[in-house]
């Protein structure tokens, strides 16, 4: 049987409704949601998991990268995010002004099918609506225009029509067993990677990566551990820093969302690493996942 899976990614301006919008698109269907994880290729929002399909929505990995400096750095995410997404959904606030910009030229240049999302046109008149849709088609020309008010569940049908139109056939990306510890080890080693991108300069995050190695639930307390590979000492001496501070730091940091996240009291313990050159070597590279 055929199976479809893609990223579609989410852009626009803050508070056009992107977080809306996805929820309502996600809707009971939802696996998992966090606002915290984060990817390499991605910042996942929303995972939707079916028999014949898997939808990974995700928005502005771009805001992990110090380079980008402040999150308001659209241009930015926008490049990022579009890199390889499936499919984008550009959500404007049908009261904003979008004025002409690179962040349009960048997703002109996208091959991936668009869909433009008019959103909160329940505070607008049918004239504004056509004037935002006549508006769109000269600036941009997308496959395809909605207008949506996400927050009453308005259209959002028709734009979850569009993405599994356009999902490409592929196998699942994610394991697909509905919320299991498993998505949770997941979760949790983003947000380990999220703050070891945070905290160290650009060569540091980019030659990690973290297995859960344990995941223990007891009553009131989840007991995590974590390890974090490296590919040289220096490296590891550089992650640990002078006298651990700088571990202690993630972990800090880490087991604040992790308890968000889990909502659950959690103990966090890492070690380090060294693994030589492990991106070169395969059989690595499989227990990561990053082959199938
Ligand atoms: P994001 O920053 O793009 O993720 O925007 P949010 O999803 O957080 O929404 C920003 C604000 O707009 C929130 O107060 C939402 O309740 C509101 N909002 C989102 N969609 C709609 C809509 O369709 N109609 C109206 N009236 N408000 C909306
Ligand atoms: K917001
Ligand atoms: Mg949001």
């Amino acid at each position: 049987m055929s199976h479809k899976a893609g990223f579609v990614s989410i852009v626009g301006k803050p508070n056009a409704g992107k977080s809306t919008l996805m929820n309502a698109l996600v809707g009971e269907k939802m696996s998992i949601i966090t606002p915290k994880a984060q990817t390499t290729r991605h910042r996942i929002i929303g995972i939707v998991n079916e028999e014949e399909y898997q939808i990974i929505f995700s928005d502005t990995p771009g805001v992990i990268k110090p380079k980008y400096g402040l999150q308001e750095s659209m241009m930015g995410m926008v490049n990022e995010s579009l890199v390889d997404a499936d499919i984008v959904l550009l959500v404007t606030d049908i009261n904003e002004r979008f004025d002409e910009n690179d962040i349009l030229e960048k997703i002109k240049k996208t091959s991936s099918p668009i869909a433009v999302v008019i959103n909160k046109i329940d505070t607008s008149t049918q004239e504004e609506v056509e004037a935002k849709i006549e508006y769109w088609k000269e600036t941009l020309n997308p496959e395809v225009i909605f207008g949506t008010s996400a927050l009453h569940d308005y259209n959002v049908d028709a734009v979850m029509n569009f993405i599994l139109d356009k999902l490409p056939e592929h196998p699942a990306y994610y394991e697909k067993d509905t919320l299991t510890d498993r998505n949770e080890r997941f979760f949790v080693s983003e947000i380990i990677r999220e703050k070891i991108f945070k905290l160290y300069q650009k060569e540091i995050p980019y030659s990690t990566e973290i297995i859960i190695t344990a995941f223990k639930e007891e009553e009131n307390i989840n007991r995590i551990s974590a390890e974090i590979i490296v590919e040289r000492d220096s490296q590891k001496n550089i992650l640990i820093g002078p006298g651990g501070q700088m571990l202690k730091k993630v972990g800090t940091y880490a087991r604040k969302d992790i308890e968000e996240f889990l909502q659950k009291k959690i103990f966090l313990e890492m070690f380090v690493k060294v693994i030589p050159d492990w991106r070169n070597r395969k059989n690595y590279l499989k227990s990561f996942g990053y082959e199938d």
